[in-house]
């Protein structure tokens, strides 16, 4: 094979690789995984390229390192001259240390003179891990990065910078370029001589992250020509930094499941009721296929896609895992987090072996979703915590999952309606006084969640459904609403509210957007982390783009990518 469209990448096997393999593909490079060191190229100064990338836990994955003994042909590499572009954990392994493992020492490339190590963010002030778009700061760009793009992190832990050295452009003989999350400064991507590294995901940064990875593996080190950009672009892609410095995210979502003819479809209900009306009982409405749906939705600028396999609750034996062969698609042209629910618990195979929720989420992991939601198991597994003591069993999805992949990885889908009682005296569970009172003149109401697509109701309110999956180890909760999906109507503000008081994780607003306004009036009237739109997407009603442009006609900054 000639080096020239050649690219290695390190597989410690600590992640899902596959969105990086695929974006080098789609750039018209094969790959060739190093995982163990007679694999390493030699170098061959600009002519050879190996990406490092790392997920999860820093001491896991240097650990991981040392014992597959990648870590010494890293450093021949480099010292031969060889070029190299850590990503994500990729880059803090090039740290001497890090706050998360601080027993596990890094490759020691930067931060030992200046003590820079790997820190956590203060969770007092924002919500941790930081899961977005955010905007890179500084004076000496490279490889095509631009002050005026958005990037993707997902992380805890950074290479927090003390505040002499918040300003610096260069630290220890490396280019620096920083991003601010809330009131803390962290090297975002450094680059010195042979070596690069981003703490942010490029192969999930959209066209933004393509644009570096593509510089990177053409040897072109200059930055992004901002010339293009008239004074408006410029000032409406300026971070204002009114969100902790993340963009407004705005996530579409791709109800699946199988219509009569047994073909995939994204369908969409009204409350959750996805059958045409008719009075025999109408089809399954089928609204598009999902990959060029995600696929389009992407191009429109889409920051997220989610696809829900609504019928799940149906047992699956795991060759007949519908969605792993639409994630896998959509992983190949869709340069964004995606999310896979459904499905996502323990599995009884055809030969009667049980294969682990974690497994489960593995084989969508290596098929190229980032995150993984579950519905109704999580609803079991805050039944069993609060039964237990408000301790978990160990045994939950939640927590096998959020344990080896990491709590980012783990998203809540929930499914609550509204129940209306006179007083709060009335059940044991959190109410709020409502300003839409119920049919009988009700002040107050509790949310209730469901299971199975809505079809059972449960002994449990939302407050205290998503505070026990918090402490489970979940990083991140989708609320939806069955009494506003596919209503058109707006969100329900009071419910996002009552969440959000119950979590420091992020919460995603879900169901009821009819139009750009809704998205508007959700990120003003709550502090939603995300709005998600499922319906009026699907109906062509409006594109994911002309919400974004109207968020940035109200002041409300959103990631342009397009
Ligand atoms: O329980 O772990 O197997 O997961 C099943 C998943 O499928 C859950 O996430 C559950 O929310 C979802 N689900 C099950 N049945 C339905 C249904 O619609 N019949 N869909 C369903 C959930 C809600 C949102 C929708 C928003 C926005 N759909 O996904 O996209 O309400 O809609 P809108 O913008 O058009 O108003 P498990």
């Amino acid at each position: 094979m000639s080096t020239e469209n050649l690219v290695y990448v390190i597989d410690v096997g600590s992640g899902n690789l596959k969105s990086l393999i695929n974006t080098c593909k789609y750039l018209n490079y094969s790959v060739k995984l190093i995982t163990k060191p007679s694999e390493f190229p030699k170098a061959q100064g600009k002519n050879t390229k190996v990406i490092f990338p790392g997920v999860g836990n820093y001491g896991h994955f240097v650990k991981k390192l040392y014992e597959t003994q990648l870590d010494k042909p890293i450093r021949e590499y480099i010292a031969d001259g060889g070029y190299i572009m850590g990503v994500c954990v990729g880059l803090q392994t090039f740290f001497p240390k890090s706050e998360e493992s601080p027993e596990v020492k890094g490759l020691c490339y930067i931060g030992e003179k200046e003590k820079i190590y790997l820190k956590k963010f203060d969770e007092s002030s924002k919500p941790v891990p930081e899961i977005g778009w955010n905007t890179l700061i500084g004076n000496n760009f490279f490889y095509k990065l631009d002050p005026y793009k958005r990037y993707y992190f997902v992380h805890s832990y950074a290479a927090i910078l003390p505040k002499h050295l918040e300003n610096a452009d260069e630290i220890e003989g490396w280019k620096i370029i920083k991003t601010k999350y809330g009131d803390e400064t962290f090297i975002a991507a450094m680059w010195k001589d042979n070596v690069i590294a981003s703490q942010f995901h490029p192969e999930k940064s959209g066209k933004a992250g393509l644009e570096y990875i593509k510089a990177f593996l053409e040897n072109d080190s200059a930055p992004f020509d901002v010339s293009v950009y008239s004074e408006e672009e410029k000032a409406q892609r300026t971070n204002d930094y009114s969100n902790y410095g993340l963009a407004r995210r705005i996530i579409a979502c791709l109800d699946v499941r199988s219509n009569d003819q047994g073909d995939l479809v994204v369908t969409k209900g009204d409350q959750y009721d996805v059958r045409e009306k008719s009075e025999s009982g109408g089809d399954v409405r089928n609204l598009g296929k999902p990959v060029s749906m995600a696929q389009q939705y992407y191009e429109q600028g889409a920051d997220e896609v989610t696809f829900l396999n609504i019928t799940s609750f149906r047992n699956c034996p795991l060759k007949d895992l519908p969605m792993l062969e639409v994630l896998s698609k959509a992983a190949e042209t869709c340069f964004v987090p995606l999310t896979v629910g459904g499905g996502i618990k323990d599995v009884v195979d055809v030969d009667g072996t049980v294969v682990k929720a974690d497994e489960v989420a593995s084989l969508y992991f290596r098929s190229g979703a980032d995150k993984v939601s579950i519905g109704t198991d999580a609803v079991y597994a805050a039944e069993d915590y609060y039964k237990n003591g408000c301790k978990g069993t160990g045994e939950s999805p939640i927590e096998s999952i959020s344990k080896k992949f990491g709590a980012q990885a783990v998203v809540i889908s929930v499914d609550p309606k509204r129940v209306y009682v006179s007083s709060p005296n009335d059940v044991q569970h959190q109410t709020i006084k409502t300003d839409y009172k119920g049919s009988n003149g009700e002040d107050y109401c509790w949310y209730q969640c469901t299971i199975k697509g809505g079809r059972e109701s449960r002994d449990i309110g939302v407050f205290e459904f998503v505070k026990a999956c918090e402490a489970l180890g979940a990083g991140e909760i989708l609320l939806n609403c069955i009494d506003k999906d596919g209503s058109n109507s707006g969100y329900d503000f009071e419910l996002i509210n009552h969440c959000k008081s119950a979590v420091d994780i992020p919460v995603i607003a879900s169901s009821g957007a009819g139009n750009p306004s809704h998205f508007e009036d959700a990120f003003k009237n709550t502090s939603c982390d995300a709005c998600l739109g499922a319906g009026m997407f699907h109906r062509n009603e409006y594109t994911v783009k002309q919400v974004k442009e109207h968020l940035l006609s109200c002041d409300l900054r959103a990631r342009m990518d397009y």
